[in-house]
């Protein structure tokens, strides 16, 4: 026997052997089952074949072995490390050869089975989920073996079982020919990483079924066919139906939809068994260039979901599942693209019965190969295409059951060719019933809508006013952004005007912010680990950070931001003739869910409030309503009425109350402060006074506002670039992160010219440029004061050719002490110029902790917008007009080096930022940059602020 043999599988393109056909996945009602979830022996090998099969024969004694966690992966056990790459394959790429250095993890559990576990029927062992190869022995006899990581794998072991002492035995190997078809941008990691269950079949139980439940909108009834391998009857008590399989039975019922996800209980009762059924009734379908269900298009607010958990990786629990989709379903999203495969199949279960409209899509992408210009790409060579047939037939018939499931996906960036026409051509004829989608086919030779990934805002509209050519096939499809909002770090800017546009547009059909959460490992000592940082040889940063909650699943700003680009309900006005406008944005839902509450604020603070009725507009529709009038008697200052939806009662996924959606509308306007100038400067011992200011003499620098010392206050254009800011280094696009550093942005110096001591003001001016440029501002600060407070005016004039936005304009200065931060303007979260439609103008208070955005790689972050005075440190400042605040207790220097958040060390002085501008921040971090209106152009600017240090009581 040569070595080779032994493990020859590892490296064959087949899809595997000895596997049961693919099947629906269910949980009976009576058949019995055991799961081997659990603590299992594991043995870790260099190769695949440093160890012989013999662990695999009962008696064998793994007593020296560790043990490993299953569902698990060993590399997050403390054996070996996760590699991640975004799309380069991390071993040579020689298809379907993987390395020698292959890690193969030896898994072994014993058990016995329950007493009464039946002795008539067979059983099946399943696994729902092994990264990438595994080799399977029950009692010593070799099952066979599977590839396809996130897909489900049966084998027939009744004969094979014992009431005692069964040795299940697991072989594992990292790398496999499989793995060629796994190039997914995430953590490589194997293992055992979803569930090991044994499953009683009963004599004359079920196989495998598939139930049709369509809905004719015109009829308003259902329609129920369950297709079952083994012939039973069908039951659906609400509905009365009693039917046998394989006979339609048509009746009225309340449909599913993502928004009012009705789902029946039934029963499919075969001879030997009884499975739970939850039908909804729905059909989708392609017309009038539309995906349409239940007669009406629908709108996309999607999310690409990969499978994530810091700790135990792409092992997840049902809490961890349940708790993605409240949060989805809390942030007004109503769609999930399962990128890049198949998620756990209890996920599926969640979206049926919470409502999320679901693109299943299938475990593949050979990313890699695009190196290559795609030549040798496995989905265009035939040996594939039963692997490629065995991953759609695996996911089509694990997942066809559920209501969720409106599109199949083949896969992502797999380049084309022949085996994922094959796939299309088998799922097409297997399930008509669902659209089928792919991104890499631009012809849209194989699918049912035109997808693009990262489109900017230009292209999306032409494709929207149809201008955009393409294939006949193609113009007479809809488009969907499979993936758009690149959510890497601070951002994605832009989504609004996204959102605008799939509004306007009926061909738009929305898209899918990429992604849903940071893939950040914790780890002791960085917070949270990616790409690099252990060790590898070959990573992409943290390029896998890129989703709209934090790893530990808080939201970020991003995901805040969403919430309110998508929200389900318009709420609107300009303030000038006492109504609101609301609007009914669902697609089927009309708006008795809702109660609608207003309040009256004064500089932020709730003069009155109460409840404003709203009919149950149908979709679609809008009405405008009266507001009532502003309370007599509230005080003066500026006012807005703020609007919002809200559950009226507790749903399944959020308690009455929740805020679904909101509107502000003006109604009295901000008074600016007012300063005279009747203070004069007023030269002393090395120090100039003017009202509260004291300056140096001798650079005209602010030491102090009455007692607050002040330090360091001057201009400041620089902000630690984002990662949307530098981009991504395949793009050609002018990045403008990269543009600021050659310009010497962030090491910008400052020329003192002259320091004047006028009647009724002091006033500094300057010249600020980095060595060897000669671009640059001029910057003159103004100084006034009425005795009580202090004015500054700065008027910045740029200098030179400019030809790039500024990342910032405005002044920065530092504070020794800062504990509570107040504001009025916009919060409670960050804003910057392209994400700021969820900030809410009121009064906030926070600390400096609390202002900072904890994004895993550290970057600009934490401004709060629209400003119109804030409080820290004993110093108040009010903006003329309102500004941009940001607090920390580290320089914008320290930002911009720190690669985790533990390199961010408090220091004794907090750094406040007064911006009179921020540059957009956009999406490039692989899509496209901030939209021109968004820049910070470089041009003459003045802006004020007014500073007092009020005494405290
Ligand atoms: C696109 C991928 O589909 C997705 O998996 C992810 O890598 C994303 O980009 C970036 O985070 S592919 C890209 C080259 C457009």
């Amino acid at each position: 026997m040569s070595f080779r043999t032994s493990t020859q599988y590892v490296e064959d393109v087949s899809p595997g052997s000895g596997a049961l056909p693919p099947r629906a996945w269910y949980a009976s009602c009576d058949a019995m089952s055991l799961s081997l979830n659990g603590g299992w022996r594991f043995r870790l090998s260099d190769t695949a074949d440093a160890e012989d099969d013999s662990f695999a024969t009962p008696g064998y004694d793994a007593g020296g072995w560790a043990e490993v966690s299953v569902p698990g992966h060993w590399v997050l056990q403390g054996h070996g490390s996760p590699v991640y790459t975004n799309h380069l394959y991390p071993f040579p790429v020689d298809p379907p050869r993987v390395p020698t250095e292959n890690p193969t993890g030896d898994h072994l559990r014993l058990f016995d089975l329950p007493g009464d576990w039946p002795a008539d029927g067979g059983t099946v062992l399943r696994f729902d989920g092994v990264e990438s190869c595994a080799r399977v022995w029950l009692n010593g006899t070799d099952l066979g073996e599977f590839k396809g990581s996130r897909l489900p794998h049966e084998f027939a072991v009744g004969h094979l079982l014992r009431p005692g002492g069964n040795v299940l035995a697991v072989r594992v190997h990292q790398w496999s020919a499989g793995s060629y078809l796994e190039d997914q941008d995430q953590w490589w990691l194997p293992g055992i990483f979803r569930d090991v269950t044994l499953l009683h079949r009963p004599a004359g139980g079920v196989l495998d079924f598939f139930v049709h439940a369509s809905y004719d909108h015109t009829a308003g009834a259902g329609t129920l066919r369950v297709d079952s391998d083994v012939a039973g009857r069908v039951t659906v008590p609400d509905l009365g139906i009693d039917v046998a399989t394989g006979e339609p039975v048509t009746v009225p019922v309340e449909p599913w939809s993502a928004e009012t996800p009705r789902l029946y209980d039934g029963v499919l009762a075969t001879e030997g068994e009884r499975v739970p059924l939850r039908v909804g009734f729905r059909t989708v379908e392609l017309s009038d260039g539309l995906i349409k269900v239940n007669g009406r298009p629908v709108l996309f607010k999607g999310v690409n979901r990969h499978e994530w958990h810091p700790e135990r990786g792409r092992a997840l629990d049902l809490a961890t599942m349940r708790e993605d989709v409240l949060l989805m379903k809390r942030h007004n999203i109503n769609a999930v693209r399962t990128s890049h495969y198949p998620p756990h199949p209890a996920f599926l279960g969640l979206c049926d019965e919470l409502g999320l409209w679901v693109i299943d899509e299938c475990d593949l992408e050979t990313h890699g190969f695009t190196e290559q210009g795609w030549r040798d790409n496995p989905v265009d060579d035939d040996r594939w295409t039963p692997a490629l047939l065995d991953r759609a037939a695996r996911m089509v018939e694990r997942d066809k059951n559920h209501p969720s499931v409106v599109i199949w996906s083949l896969g992502n960036e797999a380049g084309t060719g022949r085996g994922l026409t094959a796939m299309a051509g088998w799922i097409h004829g297997r399930d008509p019933s669902r659209p089928l989608h792919y991104e890499g086919d631009p012809g849209c030779r194989d699918t049912d809508v035109y997808s693009r990934m990262y489109a900017g805002h230009a292209e999306v509209e032409r494709i929207g006013r149809r201008l955009d050519g393409g294939t006949h096939k193609r113009r007479q499809l809809p488009l969907i952004l499979c993936e758009y909002g690149h959510a890497m770090g601070n951002g994605p800017g832009g989504l609004a005007d996204y959102q605008r546009l799939f509004e306007t547009h009926e061909r738009l059909q929305g898209g899918f912010v990429w992604e849903w959460i940071d893939h950040g490992i914790a780890h002791p000592e960085l917070g949270y680990a990616y790409g690099g940082d252990f060790g590898e040889e070959l990573h992409d940063g943290n390029f896998v950070c890129d989703g709209l909650l934090f790893p530990d699943r808080r939201p970020s700003p991003g995901l805040t931001e969403y919430k309110k680009v998508i929200e389900p309900v318009g709420i609107s006005g300009d303030g000038t003739d006492g109504t609101v406008r609301v609007t009914n944005k669902h697609d089927f839902a009309d708006l008795s869910a809702l109660a609608f509450t207003w309040s009256y604020e004064v500089e932020g603070e709730a003069a009155d409030s109460g409840t404003l009725a709203v009919p149950a507009l149908a979709p679609g529709a809008s009405a405008d309503l009266e507001l009532p009038e502003p309370p007599p008697g509230a005080p003066a200052g500026e006012a807005l009425w703020t609007v919002r939806a809200v559950l009226a009662g507790d749903t399944p996924w959020a308690p009455k109350g929740h805020v679904v959606a909101w509107g502000q509308i003006p109604a009295a306007e901000r008074r600016t402060p007012h300063v005279t100038a009747t203070a004069r400067p007023v030269a002393g011992d090395g120090v100039i006074t003017l009202g509260p200011g004291v300056f140096d003499a001798r650079t005209g620098a602010l030491r102090a506002v009455g007692d607050v010392a002040v330090s360091g206050l001057r201009l400041d254009v620089w902000r630690a670039t984002t990662d949307n800011d530098d981009g991504a280094d395949w793009q050609s696009d002018l990045r403008h992160g990269p543009l600021w550093r050659k310009l010497g942005l962030h090491r910008m110096r400052h020329r003192l010219d002259a320091v004047e001591m006028g009647e009724d003001a002091l006033t500094v001016r300057t010249r600020v440029a980095a060595a060897a440029r000669e671009t640059g501002l001029s910057a003159v600060y103004r100084w006034t004061s009425d005795g009580d407070r202090l004015r500054l005016t700065v008027g910045t004039v740029p200098e030179g050719d400019w030809t790039v936005p500024l990342p910032r304009l405005g002044i920065r200065f530092g504070l020794p002490a800062v504990d509570g931060v107040e504001w009025y303007g916009g919060g409670p979260g960050e804003a910057y110029p392209d994400t700021r439609t969820a900030s809410v103008v009121g009064r906030w208070r926070s600390t400096v902790e609390g202002l900072q955005t904890p994004y895993v790689r550290p970057q600009e972050n934490g401004a709060r917008i629209d400003v119109r005075w804030a409080e820290l440190g004993g110093l108040r400042v009010e903006g003329e007009p309102a500004f941009w605040l940001t607090a920390r207790r580290w320089t914008t220097e320290q930002l911009d080096a720190a690669a985790h958040r533990t390199d961010l060390v408090p220091g004794d002085t907090v750094w406040v930022n007064l911006d009179h501008g921020q540059h957009g921040i956009g999406s490039q971090s692989c899509g496209p940059a901030p939209l021109p209106r968004y820049h910070l152009r470089a041009e003459p600017a003045e802006f004020s602020f007014v500073f007092s240090a009020p005494a405290t009581p």
